[in-house]
């Protein structure tokens, strides 16, 4: 069996089944590589005062982990800088937030060829390679021009935008062309890979082939949807570690018979947590009765603390749950409870159990894994409710979760007075579907689908093409929604 290299901005091997507080991404790959054998490359998360490409290799949970350090010159211009300030605010459509320096493109630029420079020795022939995230665009370009020929596929996390917002990056075409040096272009859905494909066919002059691929540029890729899943029965199973008991029972006991609305999420704009704030006070505003009835928990972790906007909302968000519950709090409840802790998966776990409505509300999103654990975590005889935005890529597979536009706070008070009042044969029905497609596009299914389909890249490379050139309307058709 082929060797799975996985190349990602930040390794972070899970170290045990439970106790820990990693996120969806580290979750996923270091389930891919505990299956196969290989190598987790990437920057350790420290600086040096200079680059000195030195490799540092670790087996971390039976999984091989190789990492390198970066100058601080480095981290503030391809991670701080293009990583964080130029692509993440612009593929979420915040171009107002997107800042475009010259210094951060050749930033990551340079990061990204250092990257090649020290990975390209450790490819043996057979191996497969899988690069994740905006981080490392340009890497698989990279690797070519340093003579790799292996099969190289590369997996957004994060939406692709639409073309309009696209052009406005200075050098789009050539971050777009450097796509084009992999084998298979994975995307969370259907829509993010339509997104991509109209840019290849209106602004590079591309062509969509019958069999998938798409050409531009001299050079084919093929663009699909392989959205990301969770690992369901492990994060189940974490209902059973104590840590999860002990949150859940906190949880319950201090509800004291009230319902709880739940928001958890990475401390970050795209994910919609003052308008989800905004929309509670209204809702508060609107319906005096359920002053005392209800409460949210938001639990947000900061992330990116060096990056000025994050600062600003952490202070934001401190004073809009103040003011809130200055107007509406009693001698023994709290209208919002704000949350900056890190929790572990397991306390987590407990605490998605204990929630009667959860909110995820991002207003745009690659896809969302708190809103599939949150369906993970619940009582078959007595599930919660989900909320989901209609612009997290989730939404395209949890049709059975109350569906909102998180720009509007009507919108989304209707949806939890609906959510509070919803009868249990209503929930239980709902959770059932929703929890057939969790176990069902899971992590594992992600993961196999996506190297079969860069294995069969690779094999098909061998062979003539037989694919003919397809219209645009059919190459860009796609289930409309919501
Ligand atoms: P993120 O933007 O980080 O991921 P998400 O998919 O929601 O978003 O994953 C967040 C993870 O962090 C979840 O596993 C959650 O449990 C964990 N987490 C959040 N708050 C926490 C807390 N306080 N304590 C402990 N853990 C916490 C990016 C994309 C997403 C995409 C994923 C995976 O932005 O759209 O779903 O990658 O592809």
């Amino acid at each position: 069996m082929s060797r799975l290299i996985v190349v990602s901005n930040r390794v972070t091997p899970q170290q045990a089944e439970s106790g820990s507080s990693q996120g969806g991404l580290s979750m996923a790959i270091s389930a891919a590589l505990r299956e196969y054998s290989g190598i987790w490359f990437g920057w350790s998360g420290n600086s040096t005062p200079e680059w000195t490409g030195e490799l540092n290799e670790q087996n971390v949970g039976g999984v091989t982990v190789t990492t390198v350090d970066l100058e601080e010159q480095d981290i503030e211009e391809y991670y701080n800088g293009y990583a964080n300030r130029t692509l993440w605010p612009l593929f979420h459509y915040r171009i107002d937030l997107t800042a475009y320096e010259r210094s951060y493109g050749s930033g990551y630029a340079r990061v990204n060829a250092r990257f090649a420079d020290v990975l390209a020795p450790l490819i043996k022939p057979d191996d497969i390679i899988w690069v994740q995230d905006y981080h490392l665009i340009p890497l698989g370009r990279e690797l070519r021009e340093r003579g790799i020929r292996n099969a190289i596929g590369f997996f957004l996390h994060i939406p692709w935008p639409a073309r309009e917002l696209v052009v406005t990056l200075p050098r789009h075409r050539q971050l777009v062309e450097s796509l084009f040096y992999y084998d298979v272009i994975g995307f969370q859905t259907q829509e993010w890979r339509n997104a991509f494909v109209a840019y290849v066919l209106y602004e590079a002059s591309g062509m969509a082939m019958t069999d998938g691929q798409v050409r531009a540029f001299g050079r084919t890729v093929i663009p699909k949807a392989f959205p990301i899943g969770i690992d369901a029965r492990s994060f189940r199973a974490l209902l059973d570690e104590p840590a999860a008991k002990e949150s859940y029972a906190r949880m319950i006991e201090s509800k004291a018979g009230r319902k709880m609305l739940l928001g958890v999420d990475r401390l970050d704009y795209s994910k919609g947590i003052e308008e989800r704030i905004h929309a509670y006070d209204r809702l508060l505003a609107d319906r005096p009765e359920l002053r005392g009835e209800t409460f949210l928990l938001q639990i947000s972790t900061e992330t990116r603390s060096q990056v000025e906007t994050y600062q600003d909302m952490m202070a934001r968000l401190d004073a809009l749950s103040g003011r809130i519950n200055g107007a509406y709090a009693e001698m023994d409840w709290v209208p919002v409870r704000n949350v900056h802790r890190m929790h572990t998966r397991d306390e987590l776990a407990g605490v998605y159990r204990a929630a009667d409505v959860m909110l995820v509300t991002p207003l745009r999103d690659g896809m969302n894994l708190v809103a599939k654990e949150f369906v993970a975590a619940q009582d078959e005889a007595d599930p919660g409710v989900l909320i989901l935005s209609r612009f997290a890529g989730a939404m395209q597979q949890m049709r059975e979760a109350l569906i909102v536009n998180p720009f509007s706070q009507e919108d989304m008070a209707d949806a939890i007075n609906r959510a509070l009042a919803m009868p249990r044969g209503e929930r239980q029905r709902r959770w059932r579907a929703l929890m057939d497609g969790v176990e069902k596009e899971d992590v594992v299914s992600w993961r196999d689908s996506f190297v079969s389909c860069l294995e069969e890249a690779r094999d098909a490379d061998r062979r003539p093409r037989d694919g003919r050139v397809m219209p645009a309307e059919e190459a860009l058709g796609s289930r409309p929604i919501a």
